[in-house]
């Protein structure tokens, strides 16, 4: 497998359907509710997932492809090549505020992380790595995150959890909001992804994600040393959902030691 040419070609698909998306801000779009009345999906969702696997078939017949709204495989192992699609994450932003949502793509061969993209299409641009190169945003290559404790980290949480919940102990968390330097809520998962990638934040952490959700992320995360898990330490599957944290080295083992604990 030439990883040049898939990146190359990842790359091209994901920028013209970038496009396809800025172009349908002059459309009138299908908005509908898959399992609540908040879980949204329009047809651009649709449309450009299956853009994507149209053309992933066409030129890599025998790869995979796990995509959100179900018009790929059903993906039930992770041998071969294996693409996980979002067309847009954060459908929630492209719906209300045209803005803050992203296409999100990773590669996998035997359930290894080749290759990984976050496209913030608003703002074109490409976070993207390949296995062992680096990361980049656009041509300009990320640094290593470093390390921040959590009095001077800015974290990225939905205000959600720390009201009380089922899922997650609430009150450790509000220790946490307490004790940090700020938090922020984006609504994408996979650009809060790219913020922690980036610098711009240090953790970002959510109780339920799916595979679509992180799979691109994870791969650029770990070009720059920061450190995805979920919320009990381990490594998040690809074939279910997960809860996750993506932080800085130290600061993920400190808010997993003082901050959260599952339910
Ligand atoms: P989506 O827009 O692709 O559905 C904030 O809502 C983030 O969490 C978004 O990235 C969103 O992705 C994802 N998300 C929302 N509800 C989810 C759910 N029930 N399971 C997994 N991910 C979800
Ligand atoms: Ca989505």
């Amino acid at each position: 497998m030439d990883w040049n040419e898939v990146d190359r070609y990842a790359k091209s698909l994901i920028k013209e359907a970038g496009h396809k998306i800025r172009l349908s801000f002059y459309q009138r779009i299908q908005v509908e509710s898959k399992s609540n009345v908040n879980d949204l999906v329009t047809n651009i969702d649709q449309e450009i997932e299956q853009f994507f696997i149209r053309h992933i078939q066409s030129v890599y017949p025998t790869h995979q492809i796990l995509g959100e709204e179900g018009f790929g495989d059903q993906v039930t192992s992770l041998n071969g090549v294996t693409w996980l699609v979002d067309p847009i994450d954060g459908t929630t932003n492209f719906v209300h505020q045209k803005r803050n949502f992203a296409i999100t793509v990773g590669i996998y061969k035997d359930g290894i992380g080749m290759l990984g993209y976050i496209y913030d299409i608003v703002r074109d641009e490409l976070y993207a790595a390949k296995k062992g190169g680096g990361a980049f945003v656009n041509d300009e290559r990320l640094p290593q995150v470093g390390e921040s404790s959590v009095h001077t980290a800015m974290i990225g949480i939905n205000a959600r959890w720390l009201a009380p919940n089922q899922h997650i102990n609430h009150k450790k968390l509000l220790n946490m909001i307490q004790e940090c330097r700020g938090t922020r809520s984006y609504g994408s998962a996979a650009l809060e992804m790219a913020y922690v990638i980036s610098g711009k934040l240090d953790a970002y952490i959510s109780v339920r994600l799916s595979p679509w959700d992180i799979a691109g992320g994870m791969v650029i995360a770990k070009e720059v040393g920061a450190l995805p898990s979920s919320l009990s330490g381990e490594m998040p599957s690809l074939l279910t959902s997960n809860s996750f944290i993506l932080a800085r080295p130290k600061l993920h083992e400190e808010l997993l030691s003082n901050y959260i604990e599952l339910k």
